[in-house]
């Protein structure tokens, strides 16, 4: 094994840094412990990037982590580094650990994202003054369900993508009710049922994703948050008295995160961590091998790279 580690570290000093000598090559020991959450995208690109670790010789493994806490434990070194940390939802965390525990910022990919509140198109037959917040809450009891009425249902994310949404609703004076679902998988039933018979339904959504090739829907216009003042400053937003009474950005970042030790133990895996760069239609792609053609994550990262592999081969030996 260690002499395949080094013939493969070996090959690729030759064939990417002809100029760096053999001797400089051999680095692997590890395991690198590369972070897996709860969502598809992020399952099948994190093992893209541990599989093309592996083809340099270095040990993956993969390690399941709470996409709030994960940033802490990056900075500790329990994990070595993720590939999609979502400004919607996880951008407090994020800068708290970068900030306070030295976790490393691996870079923003090219990708815009958006996690918010959504509708799938059909509601606006219902409630036409859609995607506005106010419009919606204005058509709230159409999402009434048992359990909240006279107040609207929102399908809200598993608890670990943001537990904020309540203080959203109070902040808001919105005549809503947001339920957590605990999986990916109880959104996307809660959507499939409702689409089925046409009733109105708003849930948590997000792009990139695959949704958006086999839905068409809108995200809920709710104020868009400045900087951090909607949730430091209470005079800011809607509510002079509240913090909190905004949507997540319209047009977040992605970024990457990394122990700060990734740098000198392994430094052809951190510059391949720092060339990755992820478009919304690579992310949706992946995402839909998955929720859509039924793939498993292994074969969906492995199809992943087969269809982009000049990109993948891109990352090695540069930066
Ligand atoms: C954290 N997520 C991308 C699923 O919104």
């Amino acid at each position: 094994m260690k002499v395949r580690l080094l013939a493969a570290a070996a090959a690729f000093a030759i064939v990417l840094s002809p100029t760096v000598s053999i001797a400089a090559a051999p680095e692997p020991d590890g395991p690198i412990i590369i972070v897996q959450n709860n969502w598809t995208s992020q399952l099948v690109l994190s093992t893209v990037v541990g599989n093309v670790l592996q083809s340099m010789g270095y040990k993956v493994e993969y390690a399941t982590h709470d996409s709030q806490l994960q940033f802490k434990a990056i900075a500790e070194g329990k994990a070595h580094f993720q590939v999609e940390a979502w400004e919607g939802s996880m951008k407090q965390a994020f800068e708290k650990a970068r900030d306070e525990h030295g976790m490393i910022d691996a870079g923003t990919h090219n990708a815009v994202t958006r996690e918010e509140w959504w509708v799938p198109l059909y509601v606006l037959d219902k409630c036409p003054e859609l995607p506005d917040w106010k419009a919606l809450d204005k058509c709230a009891t159409m999402f009434a369900t048992k359990k909240t009425a006279p107040k609207g249902r929102f399908v809200g994310p598993p608890a670990d993508w943001g537990k904020h949404y309540t203080e959203r609703v109070n902040a808001l004076k919105m005549n809503f009710v947001a339920i957590n679902v605990d999986t990916a998988e109880a959104l996307w039933a809660e959507l499939d049922a409702a689409a089925a018979n046409k009733e109105p339904i708003v849930l948590f959504n997000w792009t990139p994703n695959y949704i958006e090739a086999k839905y068409d829907g809108l995200f809920i216009e709710f104020p868009e948050p400045e900087g951090d003042a909607c949730m430091t400053d209470a005079s800011w937003g809607p509510n002079p008295d509240a913090t909190g009474d905004c949507g997540a950005p319209r047009s977040g970042w992605l970024k990457k995160a990394a122990w700060k030790g990734l740098a000198k133990k392994w430094p052809e895996a951190w510059k391949v961590l720092q060339n990755v760069n992820f478009n919304n239609q690579q992310i949706a792609s992946a995402s839909l091998l998955v929720d859509v053609e039924g793939m498993s994550i292994e074969a969906a990262a492995a199809k992943w790279i087969a269809e982009n592999q000049d990109f993948v081969d891109s990352w090695k030996g540069q930066k």
